[in-house]
């Protein structure tokens, strides 16, 4: 029998290989990387109570590998594989977004760790887009980009055999493993050379820039690794004494005592040079690198009140700089319950429920409100943390890398069946999985105090 090492132990070793690779392609991200641990240095030291919160929480150890991926693919084909790529490393499609409705031609979802350990161990995950081909115009470019794409493969034969062996033996062992990373890594890997001639690639751009960026290379290259940040505003602040040229706004909900969702900014794409078919010499944009703070997530309800104060900003913060921007959004979200108690209460958000020592200690209790029971002192409750994305954020992140505002309206609408297809797989419901965590929580609270689950 072959000892398999763990789906979890993969995705850490694949992280950090995917995190030195682009380091060296994209030395600004190196940069990006060294800002975010200083700033988050003396955020830590600046905020002890946070320091000691996130250690409680054992979040502090995950801080430093904190960090998501993106990639495009073109084909149905591309994306089932990938599904069972990502499979090794215990990742699965969570949450689908549309962004066709914010100009950009794809559909997306994350693949992402699920259960608690998993993301507490590593919550790598990679934001990854189907290129809606359906959405070109001109039918003969929409023959062109299809005929491409169909004659490209990219993966490795070996990564190929090793997700194979995977599905069958229910694991890979520790030598297969490395195997996998190396090979699944080149998947990911920048090339210079195009496999198109610049005509093509210039008849493709004018369509749309991102149509080039997934059509005329051998693979899909990772186009950003984000780390996670303490404190996105100061980050975004000393970006350009780094020699980063960052986005004009944070996108997300603004700073809040109480952070919610997830807040990002980038450093725009760089101009990389490239050799076409037929050596012909030119450049494209794709790669950047970009930020992230993540806060609580929210339940439905909550949900609906951050698109709605996000709608109603965004006609007031259109073309602002970012400090306007931020002031103009908190402003419109001084409507959104700002203490974790509010959240609770209203149920905004969700939160995990622990029984605290004095709760053990308390011996028979006759108190069955939860809110009580917290103010009592038995049990505490921490906000979840957002593990999702936001489409109007990341199609504000595209459109940044993007160049242009191009930000008008596919006519084609979300289409989840047509994705789910693709990947051959439905996609989990993030919802779902936050709500559970809570529900779980919760009733091993409420029993290890006596007190029957509600
Ligand atoms: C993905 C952009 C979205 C995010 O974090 O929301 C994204 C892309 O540019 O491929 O990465
Ligand atoms: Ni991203």
């Amino acid at each position: 029998m072959t000892t398999l090492v763990s789906h979890h132990e993969i995705r850490d070793r694949f992280s950090k290989a995917m995190s030195a690779m682009y380091q060296a392609e994209v030395p600004q991200y190196e940069t990006l990387l060294e800002l975010v641990a200083e700033v988050n240095r003396e955020t830590l030291e600046r905020d002890p109570e946070l320091a000691e919160r996130l250690a409680t929480h054992d979040e502090l150890n995950r801080l430093g590998v904190e960090r998501h991926g993106a990639i495009r693919v073109g084909s149905a084909e591309e994306l089932a594989m990938l599904r069972r790529l990502f499979a090794v490393m215990g990742m699965v499609p969570v949450g689908y977004y549309d962004l066709s409705e914010a100009g950009v031609p794809v559909h997306s979802t994350a693949f992402r760790p699920i259960d608690d350990e998993a993301l507490a161990r590593n919550p790598f995950r990679v934001f990854t887009s189907l290129l809606r081909l359906e959405l070109i115009e001109s039918p003969e470019l929409r023959e062109r980009a299809a005929g491409i794409l169909a004659a490209r493969d990219i993966f490795t034969t070996g990564a190929r055999e090793l997700i194979a062996l995977n599905e069958t033996q229910g694991g890979l062992s520790d030598e297969q493993a490395e195997r996998f990373v190396e090979e699944a890594l080149e998947t990911f890997r920048w090339h210079r050379d195009a496999t198109v001639d610049l005509d093509t690639y210039e008849a493709l751009h004018a369509e749309h820039r991102l149509i080039a960026d997934v059509v005329c290379f051998r693979g899909p290259h990772i186009n950003h690794l984000t780390p996670r940040t303490l404190d996105i505003d100061e980050v975004q602040r000393r970006m350009p004494a780094a020699g980063m040229n960052p986005k004009e706004v944070i996108e997300g909900p603004p700073r809040r005592a109480c952070p919610i969702l997830l807040r990002q900014t980038s450093f725009k794409a760089l101009e990389e040079p490239i050799r076409f078919a037929g050596d012909r010499q030119g450049t494209h944009t794709a790669r950047f690198g970009e930020i992230e703070q993540r806060g609580v997530a929210l339940t439905a309800k909550g949900r609906t009140l951050y698109d709605r104060l996000l709608g109603e900003s965004r006609r007031r913060t259109a073309g602002l700089s970012n400090e306007a921007h931020q002031r103009v959004l908190a402003e419109v979200f001084a409507d959104f319950p700002d203490t974790e108690a509010e959240l609770r209460r209203q149920g905004l958000a969700f939160f995990e429920y622990r029984t605290t020592e004095a709760g053990r200690e308390a011996g028979a209790i006759a108190e069955t409100e939860v809110e009580r029971l917290i103010e009592q002192g038995l049990i505490m409750a921490r906000p979840i943390t957002y593990e999702d994305f936001l489409p109007v954020s990341a199609a504000g992140i595209f459109q940044s890398n993007l160049g242009g505002d191009g930000s008008e309206a596919y006519a084609g609408h979300a289409n989840r069946e047509a994705f789910e297809e693709a990947l051959g797989a439905p996609v989990t419901d993030e919802l779902t999985l936050y709500a559970e965590r809570e529900r779980s929580s919760l009733d091993a609270a409420l029993t290890s105090l006596g007190i029957p689950p509600v």
